[in-house]
């Protein structure tokens, strides 16, 4: 199977593993990148059983709107029953690279809001060691020097993603050479230096379930 045909075969097992939670008044939340968008449109298939969505970038919202499914403000919905988004790379623990897409400060936040997240990949996303993927990290512009040089004492090889503003109208340094063993260690160092944003390790708040297409059929991963 090609990738592609892995992708879409996740976004259809996503989409049937989250179909016994919808009710009439539920919210799903909606990732951003090209599986996302592949659940998307299996998702709009649906979209008469529950509410409606929240999503994580304004790429994705335009996309679910193209569908007619309606798309909330997070400010205005109680709950978010379940977030379905791809990443960049996954560990064994469900640890995480996200943000390739630069939407990681959204998506960050609506999993943040989300009672369960699901991340659908394939299969080449699954690693042993997170860090051959380089780690995005959303900043405040006008700190790009200043985190750059910090990004460098923690052991990365900072990059700026030349041509890209967030939806949030900030930037992206992508870090490379990263060997993340502690994946919820560095999360927190990174965060804590002044004018990062959000960075892409979602290890603190892991996905709860990884379901992974594999030339084998779908495999759920807790
Ligand atoms: C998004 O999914 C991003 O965080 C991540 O970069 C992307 C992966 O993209 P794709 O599904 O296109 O491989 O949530």
């Amino acid at each position: 199977m090609t990738q592609d045909e892995l992708k879409q075969a996740v976004a259809e097992a996503a989409v049937e593993y989250i179909l016994p939670m919808l009710e009439s008044d539920t919210i799903v939340g909606v990732g951003t990148g090209s599986t996302a968008n592949l659940f998307i449109d299996e998702l709009a298939k649906h979209k008469a059983k529950f509410d409606g969505t929240v999503a994580s970038s304004e790429a994705s919202t335009a996309r679910l709107k193209g569908h007619g499914v309606p798309v909330y403000d997070l400010n205005s919905v109680d709950s978010i029953r379940v977030y379905v988004d791809g990443a960049d790379e996954s560990n064994d623990h469900l640890h995480l690279i996200k943000g390739g897409g630069a939407a990681l400060t959204r998506e960050k936040i609506v999993t943040a809001c989300s009672d369960e997240f699901v991340c659908i990949a394939d299969e080449s996303k699954l690693v042993k060691v997170l860090g051959d993927f380089p780690l995005p990290v959303e900043i405040i512009p006008m700190a790009r020097g200043h985190v750059a040089r910090e990004l460098v004492k923690l052991g990365g090889d900072p990059v700026y993603r030349e041509g890209v503003v967030t939806d949030n109208g900030n930037s992206i340094l992508d870090v490379y050479n990263l060997e993340i063993l502690d994946p919820i260690a560095l999360e927190k160092s990174i965060d804590e230096i002044v004018g990062v944003v959000t960075n892409g390790l979602f290890a603190k708040r892991s996905a709860d379930v990884l379901l992974l297409a594999t030339k084998d059929g779908i495999k759920t991963l807790k």
